[in-house]
């Protein structure tokens, strides 16, 4: 049979190629997926399985350890590679073509189906909507299809996974796309430059129906177990009518607890109540930051502090679970700001508040404010911004370039407070749980990240998933992360965040 071979970084379910495997199995190819977290033996695996197409997922950040193993693969064995995802989609110039013959530009499940028919049955693949594809010396350029309605996608392959790899099986949690598209334009997102591009392509923010929802997670929990459903989506109370049906159609059927992301100025008690009596355990949202003219005139979020603290109160008053995503290194922003943050975190009673640093990606808006206004003094290539804070996984890497990512931890931005707004980012989240704390990391983030930031930026996050982690394998494995990161984690506590700047 015809062999794709999947390839992407995170070890967790991917939509994209669950999806897409449905479609090529539904077409007569056979699938199988490569994670890369964790896999030293990744090259030798995928030979071994001897693919006709190598179709990976790649995200900016990531972008540099992807092109090496494709890399790798291309010496091994000459099959055609075809790249998708955030990074081909916003940045396709910064593709490394010696190693890839197509790349897709914005949704690709039917883009992937016509590329491997064509390259199983030798025809030309050069004329296939929303590819690139390299053909001698030049590049194609293929224009966009419509948007395919979530409705009209197949029953996702969630045998990719759960079949392949017993420890994404045992895990209690499983995900569940819900909807794509985002009518926000926030200044650090992709998601405005994604609409852009298919404006006039038919209805960018799309929900699937319900019952599609309801069916998969029953699929889920009658053949590999669910203790957890991660309803996955931007923002889950964008529509009240869709939300309350699918609430309504959840309670009666399923009620597992489940966990998603919410707009907290959209969030209010009738709606908290609802979500509760379905199951909802647990919500995310983005809080960004706690100053009001920041967070409205740099991030371009629209809403108040006050109703922050509305939502926020309305899941209290529910005992609904929250946690929020934080963004420090803002243009123009002093300390005290990013103080602001971590105090509006607190007094909204939050279980546990993430901090980023602000990754500047070329193109988003705030990018061209950044360039604009003299907090970049030149342009930057995709790949000189790949700083951002990265999974565990890599994190606790053994091998040093796989860990580079977080040594590197740093802003591009041009101002003279941002290392220290930097090394306020490791601690901002144990600050929002013990006030106490202030002065003693007020004087450590006047100093040089070491194993000590890493292990304060990881021990709230830790200190939850003991929590609320059941299997014991999992809980030593964090105890050994926890152990390794303050006895022995090496290459960290010299180096000074090594930068560019
Ligand atoms: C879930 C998610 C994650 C998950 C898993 C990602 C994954 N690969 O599944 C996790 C938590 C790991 C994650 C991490 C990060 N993420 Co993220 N994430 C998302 C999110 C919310 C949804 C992705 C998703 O599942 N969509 C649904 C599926 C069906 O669609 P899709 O992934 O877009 O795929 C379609 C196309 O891209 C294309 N396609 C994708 N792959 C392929 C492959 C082939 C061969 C083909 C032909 C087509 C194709 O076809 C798919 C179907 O139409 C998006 C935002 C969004 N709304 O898309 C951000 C997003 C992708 N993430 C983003 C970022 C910045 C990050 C982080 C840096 C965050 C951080 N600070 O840590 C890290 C980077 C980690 C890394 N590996 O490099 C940015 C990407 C920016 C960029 N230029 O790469 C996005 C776009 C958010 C944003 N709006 O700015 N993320
Ligand atoms: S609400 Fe979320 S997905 Fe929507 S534009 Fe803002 S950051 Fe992007």
């Amino acid at each position: 049979m015809f062999k794709i071979a999947f390839l992407q970084k995170d070890f967790r379910f991917n939509h994209a190629f669950s999806i897409m495997s449905a479609i090529l199995k539904n077409n007569g190819f056979e699938t199988s997926a490569f994670l890369l977290d964790g896999n030293k033996n990744i090259v030798s695996e995928i030979h071994d399985y001897r693919p006709d197409i190598v179709a990976a997922t790649i995200m900016t950040p990531s972008h540099i350890k992807m092109f090496e193993i494709l890399r790798e693969l291309k010496k091994r064995f000459d099959k055609p590679v075809i790249v998708g995802g955030a990074h081909t989609t916003f940045y396709p110039d910064a593709v490394d073509w010696k190693v890839v013959d197509a790349i897709c530009i914005g949704d690709g499940e039917y883009a992937m189906l016509d590329y491997a028919k064509a390259v199983r049955d030798a025809q030309q693949v050069t004329g296939i909507q929303n590819l690139w594809v390299k053909q001698d010396d030049r590049i194609v350029r293929n224009s966009l299809r419509p948007i395919v309605p979530l409705a009209d996608l197949p029953f996702p392959d969630f045998s990719l996974y759960y079949d392949k790899y017993p420890q994404l099986r045992s895990d209690g949690l499983k995900r569940f796309l819900v909807a794509k598209g985002c009518p926000f334009n926030c200044s650090f997102c992709f998601n405005m430059l994604l609409k852009e591009m298919y404006a006039q392509k038919g209805e960018y923010v799309r929900f699937k129906h319900p019952e599609q929802i309801i069916k998969e997670v029953e699929y889920v929990r009658d053949n590999y177990g669910l203790k957890w459903a991660q309803f996955e989506c931007d923002t889950i109370n964008l529509n009240r009518k869709w939300l309350k049906s699918f609430l309504d159609l959840y309670t009666a059927k399923i009620r597992i607890p489940f966990l998603c992301n919410i707009r907290i100025d959209l969030m209010d008690d009738e709606l908290a109540q609802d979500m509760k009596k379905a199951g909802c355990d647990r919500v995310d949202f983005g809080l960004e930051h706690g100053n009001e003219k920041l967070r409205r005139e740099i991030l371009n979020r629209n809403m108040n502090n006050e109703q922050i603290l509305a939502g926020a109160k309305a899941l209290r008053t529910n005992k609904l679970r929250f946690h929020t995503t934080n963004i420090i290194g803002l243009c123009g922003e002093t300390i005290e700001n990013a103080l602001e943050t971590v105090d509006l975190n607190r007094r909204i009673g939050v279980e546990h508040a993430s901090f980023s640093v602000l990754q500047l990606f070329p193109n988003t808006m705030i990018y061209k404010y950044a360039r604009q206004n003299g907090y970049l003094s030149r342009d930057y290539t995709p790949l000189e911004v790949t700083y951002c804070m990265s999974t565990v996984s890599d994190l606790l890497a053994k091998n040093k370039s796989d860990r580079s990512n977080f040594v590197r931890r740093q802003s591009i931005l041009e101002q003279n407070n941002i290392d220290q707004l930097v090394n306020l980012s490791f601690f901002a989240g144990l600050l929002v749980k013990c006030k106490l704390l202030t002065p003693v990391i007020m004087r450590l983030i006047q100093g040089r990240p070491n194993r000590i930031y890493l292990f304060a930026n990881l021990l709230p996050t830790w200190i939850i998933s003991l929590k609320y982690e059941n299997r014991l394998s999992e809980k030593m494995k964090i105890i050994r992360s926890m152990t390794r990161v303050l006895f022995f984690q090496p290459g960290f506590s010299e180096k000074k965040a090594a930068g560019k700047r």
